[in-house]
C-alpha cells in the first residue's frame, strides 16, 4: 500500500510538473487570446471530455470485471497437496461453466451501436460547423496579411497598406486578420497557438486562414513543420496594438531614419551608403532607398522590431553588430553570408538600421 501511495504521489507530481509550466507557457494554446483559438479550444475540450467519459467508463467496467470475477484459489492453496488437486478441479469446472452468452443479442447490439453513434454525432455537428466558420471569409472589414515562409524567417506583406516586414507581424486589436499563407522554398507551417491553429505554407499553393487578437500584447509563434537546419529557430511574434498605435506604425513605415542630433545623422547617412553599396542591398529592401533585394527580410522598420533573425537575438545595437559581422556564428547555415565590413562601416550600418523605427 505504501508503494502504491508513493507511485500515485510521484505520478501526480510528474503530471503537475509538466502541466503547470505548460499552462504558464507563452504558447499554451488552451489559453486563447482571440475568437479563432477559443472556438478551436472549445471543440477540442468537448472531444476530450467525451473521450475521457468513455475511457473512465470502459476501464471502470474492465477493472470491476477483473476484480469481481477473478479466480479465487487462496483458500485451497493453504491446505497443501490436497488443495492443489482441489484447485485443479475448480479450474476445470470453471472452464466447463461458460458465463451467459450474449452473441446475437439484438437489444445489446443496438445499444452499443447507438451510443457511439450519438457520441460521434455530438462531436461531428460542431466540428463541421467550426470548419465552415474557419473557412469563411472574415468579411470586408478584415485586414489582409500575406505570410510567406522562408528558410528560416517570416515575411509579412500588407497589400492594402503597401507594407512589408519580417518576423514580427503587427496587427490592430479586435480586427479580423485574413492571412494568405505561402512559401518561398520548402513547406513551413504558420502557428501562433494563442491566436489560431496551424496552417501549412506550401510552395506553389495559397492557403487561407484568419485570426484576431482580443487584447493588446505579444503573441509568440513558430514554424511547426520541419523545414531544415533552423526549423527550431524560425520563430515569430504577433504584436497586437491598439488601433491608434497600429496607425502610427503604418504612418511611420518607410519615413526613413529617426535621429537625435547632427552627429548621429552623419553616422546614419554613412551607414545608409554602406547598406546601398555593399552586398546588403542585393538581398534586403529598405523603402525609400536603392535597396530592393528580396532574398532576406525587408528592413524598413528593423529598428522597431524586438528581435533579430527570427527570434534568435534581442534587437539591441550590440546584437545587431554581432549578427551583421558574423551571422554564421549566430545561426550557422543561415542564408545570410558574412559580408566583410570595416569596424567603422559596421558601426555606421548599425546606427543606420537602429534609426529605422
Ligand atoms: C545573400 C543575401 C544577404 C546579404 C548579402 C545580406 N543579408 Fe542580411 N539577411 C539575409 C537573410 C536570408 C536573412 C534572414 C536570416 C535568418 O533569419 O535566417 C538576413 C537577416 C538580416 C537581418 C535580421 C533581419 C530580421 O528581420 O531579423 C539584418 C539586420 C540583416 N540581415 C542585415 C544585413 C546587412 C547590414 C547586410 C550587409 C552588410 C546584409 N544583411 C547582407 C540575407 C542577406
Ligand atoms: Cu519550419
Amino acid at each position: 500500500m505504501r508503494h502504491f501511495q508513493r507511485i500515485v504521489g510521484l505520478a501526480a507530481m510528474g503530471v503537475a510538473g509538466v502541466a503547470l509550466p505548460v499552462m504558464a507557457a507563452p504558447q499554451y494554446w488552451l489559453d486563447p487570446a482571440g475568437p479563432v483559438a477559443a472556438m478551436q479550444g472549445q471543440l477540442f475540450l468537448l472531444t476530450l471530455y467525451i473521450m475521457l467519459g468513455i475511457f473512465v467508463t470502459v476501464s471502470g467496467i474492465l477493472v470491476y470485471t477483473l476484480v469481481r470475477f477473478r479466480e479465487r484459489a487462496k483458500a485451497s492453496a493453504r491446505t497443501g497437496e490436497a488443495g492443489t488437486a482441489a484447485r485443479r478441479e475448480t479450474a476445470a469446472a470453471a472452464e466447463d461453466e461458460l458465463p451467459p452468452q450474449i452473441e446475437g443479442n439484438h437489444k445489446l447490439e443496438i445499444i452499443w451501436t447507438l451510443i457511439p453513434f450519438v457520441l460521434l454525432l455530438i462531436i461531428a455537428i460542431p466540428t463541421v460547423r467550426l470548419s465552415f466558420a474557419l473557412a469563411a471569409d472574415p468579411g470586408p472589414d478584415a485586414l489582409e496579411v500575406r505570410v510567406v515562409g522562408h528558410q528560416w524567417w517570416w515575411e509579412f506583406e500588407y497589400p492594402q497598406l503597401g507594407i512589408v516586414t519580417g518576423n514580427e507581424m503587427r496587427i490592430p486589436v479586435g480586427r479580423p486578420i485574413r492571412l494568405i499563407i505561402e512559401s518561398a522554398d520548402v513547406i513551413h507551417k504558420f502557428w501562433v497557438p494563442k491566436l489560431a491553429g496551424k496552417m501549412d505554407a506550401i510552395p506553389g499553393r495559397t492557403n487561407q486562414m484568419w485570426l484576431q487578437a482580443d487584447e493588446p500584447g505579444i503573441y509568440y509563434g513558430q514554424c511547426a513543420e520541419m523545414c531544415g537546419t533552423h526549423h527550431a529557430n524560425m520563430r515569430l511574434r504577433v504584436v497586437a496594438l491598439p488601433q491608434a498605435e497600429f496607425d502610427a506604425w503604418v504612418a511611420n513605415w518607410g519615413r526613413g531614419p529617426v535621429v537625435e542630433d547632427e552627429a548621429q545623422l552623419a553616422a546614419v547617412e554613412r551607414g545608409r551608403m554602406v547598406f546601398e553599396t555593399r552586398a546588403c542591398y542585393a538581398c534586403h529592401a529598405i523603402e525609400g532607398t536603392a535597396a530592393r533585394g528580396t532574398a532576406g527580410p525587408n528592413l524598413t522598420d528593423i529598428g522597431s522590431r524586438t528581435t533579430l533573425a527570427a527570434g534568435i537575438l534581442e534587437n539591441t545595437p550590440e546584437n545587431l553588430a554581432r549578427w551583421i559581422s558574423d551571422p554564421q556564428s549566430v545561426k550557422p547555415g543561415s542564408l545570410m553570408p558574412r559580408v566583410g565590413l570595416s569596424p567603422d562601416e559596421l558601426r555606421d550600418v548599425v546606427a543606420y538600421l537602429s534609426s529605422l523605427r
